[in-house]
C-alpha cells in the first residue's frame, strides 16, 4: 500500500487557501477520486512525491516534457539565462532566434508572435481572425479543449470534461452564441454549419489530434474537408497544435497530415517546460496586430529570457535529432502493442489513450461512452505499482525520449496485470 501521507496532509493545507487545493482543475484527481501526489522532483522520465515514491511519469507536465524531467540541454540553457536577468520587457536576440526557428520548422507560421500560454495564444489568434475577416463566428470541435478562452468553454474537453461541466459559468450568453461547437471528425455537421452560416464564420478551431478527451485521431478527409471549407467561404483555419505541435512529429500534425492552416497556436513543447505560448501563420493576417495593424494584443512578460531560452535549447535539440521522432514512435508503439479486453486504444505518434470501451473512439460521443469508473480502477492499480498516467480518462499519455524499455516494460505487464 502506497504511503502519501504528506502528500495527504499537503493537500489538506493547500484546500484552505487555493480553491480546490490545486492551480488547475484537471490536478484534483476528481476523475479518479483520491488525494492528488504532491510532486518534489523529476529526473528524466520519472517523478517522485513529497513521500519519496517515485513513479514513471506519463503526464509529462500535460505534454511539455518531450525530453522527459531536466534535460541537460535545457538545464544548462536555463542557468546561462540566469546570469543575464529574468525580464526586461524589452526586445531580446533570443526571441528573434526563437521565432525565426519555428517559422523554419512549421513554415504555414510566417510570422510569430510569443505569449505566455497556450489560451493566450488561442484567445489571441481567434481575435486575430476576427479582426481580418471582420466576422464573429468561430466554429469549433466537441470535446476539443483550447485553453479557458471565454468564447471556447463550450463544449469543452480536458478538465470540464472530467469534471462533467457542459458550459461554465461566468461565460456571457453572447459570447457563447458566437461559438458553434460541431462533432469531431463529421464531415456533414461542418459542411451543415457552413450552409447555415457560412458568411459569418471567422475561423474553424481545431486540435489536429484531438488530446483533450483523450486522444482522438482525424479520420481520413476530415482536416482536408476544414481546409476546402474553410477557403471556399473565406474563413480561417487555425490549427490548435498546443499538444501537438513539436509532438506528432517535428513540424506538428500540420506536417503529419499535410494541412497547411492559416494560424496555428502553440506552447507546451516550446517551453520546454517553462510557460510559453505562439501564435503565427500567414505574414498578411499577422501584419493585423498592432503596432502593425487594428489588433491589440500585449504582454509584460511576453518572450520572456527564461521560457525563450528553454524553448530555443529544445527546439534546437529537436531540429538537431530528427531521428527522436522514430524511436518515439517505436516505444509508444510496443507500450499500446498490446490492447486488452474492453479497450480501444488511440495513438498518435507519442500521444496515446487507453479508452475503457471497446468501440472505437472518433469523437466525444464515442469517448464519453468509456466506462470511467474502471479507469479509475486501473489509475489507482497502476500508481500503486510506480506508474502515473493522467488522473483522468479524458486526457492524452505522453512518452518522452526519457523512458526506457524497462519503463515501457514494467507499465505493460502492471497492465496485464491488472486485466488477469
Ligand atoms: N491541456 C492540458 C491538459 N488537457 C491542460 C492542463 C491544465 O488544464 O492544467
Amino acid at each position: 500500500m502506497l504511503n502519501t501521507a504528506r502528500s495527504e496532509a499537503l493537500f489538506k493545507r493547500a484546500q484552505a487557501v487555493i480553491p480546490g487545493g490545486v492551480n488547475s482543475p484537471v490536478r484534483a484527481f476528481r476523475g479518479v477520486g483520491g488525494a492528488p501526489l504532491f510532486i518534489e522532483s523529476g529526473k528524466g522520465s520519472r517523478i517522485f512525491d513529497a513521500d519519496g515514491n517515485s513513479y514513471i511519469d506519463y503526464v509529462g507536465s500535460w505534454g511539455p516534457l518531450l525530453l522527459g524531467h531536466r534535460p541537460p540541454e535545457v538545464i544548462d540553457a536555463l542557468r546561462q539565462i540566469l546570469e543575464t536577468g529574468t525580464s526586461f520587457g524589452a526586445p531580446t536576440e533570443r526571441e528573434v532566434e526563437l521565432a525565426e526557428l519555428i517559422s523554419k520548422i512549421v513554415p504555414s507560421m510566417e510570422m510569430v508572435r510569443l505569449v505566455n500560454s497556450g489560451t493566450e495564444a488561442t484567445m489571441s489568434a481567434l481575435r486575430l481572425a476576427r479582426g481580418f475577416t471582420g466576422r464573429d463566428i468561430t466554429v469549433k470541435f466537441e470535446g476539443c479543449y483550447h485553453g479557458h478562452v471565454d468564447s471556447l468553454l463550450v463544449k469543452a474537453g480536458s478538465g470540464m470534461a472530467t469534471l462533467g461541466i457542459a458550459d461554465t459559468a461566468g461565460v456571457p450568453q453572447a459570447f457563447a452564441e458566437t461559438t458553434m461547437a460541431v462533432p469531431f471528425n463529421s464531415i456533414p455537421a461542418v459542411e451543415a454549419a457552413f450552409a447555415a452560416r457560412g458568411s459569418e464564420i471567422a475561423a474553424v478551431i481545431v486540435e489536429p489530434v484531438a488530446g483533450n478527451m483523450g486522444c482522438v485521431p482525424p479520420q481520413p478527409g476530415f482536416l482536408e474537408t476544414l481546409r476546402r471549407l474553410t477557403e471556399r467561404h473565406g474563413a480561417l483555419l487555425i490549427f490548435d497544435e498546443v499538444m501537438t505541435g513539436f509532438r506528432v512529429a517535428l513540424g506538428g500534425a500540420q506536417q503529419l497530415y499535410g494541412i497547411k492552416p492559416d494560424l496555428t497556436t502553440l506552447g507546451k513543447i516550446i517551453g520546454g517546460g517553462l510557460p510559453i505560448g505562439a501564435y503565427g501563420g500567414r505574414a498578411d493576417i499577422m501584419r493585423k496586430i498592432a503596432p502593425l495593424g487594428p489588433v491589440y494584443q500585449a504582454g509584460t512578460l511576453s518572450g520572456n529570457p527564461l521560457a525563450v531560452a528553454a524553448g530555443l535549447a529544445m527546439l534546437r535539440h529537436l531540429s538537431a535529432h530528427p531521428e527522436i521522432y522514430a524511436a518515439l514512435e517505436a516505444r509508444a508503439a510496443r507500450l499500446s502493442s498490446w490492447t486488452p479486453p474492453g479497450v480501444t486504444i488511440n495513438r498518435v505518434g507519442s500521444m496515446f489513450t487507453f479508452f475503457f470501451t471497446d468501440h472505437p473512439v472518433t469523437d466525444w460521443e464515442s469517448a464519453k461512452k468509456s466506462d470511467t469508473a474502471r479507469f479509475a480502477k486501473f489509475f489507482h492499480f497502476l500508481l500503486e505499482r510506480g506508474v502515473y498516467v493522467a488522473p483522468s480518462q479524458f486526457e492524452a499519455g505522453f512518452i518522452s525520449t526519457a523512458h526506457t524499455e524497462d519503463d515501457i516494460r514494467i507499465t505493460t505487464d502492471a497492465t496485464r496485470e491488472f486485466f488477469a
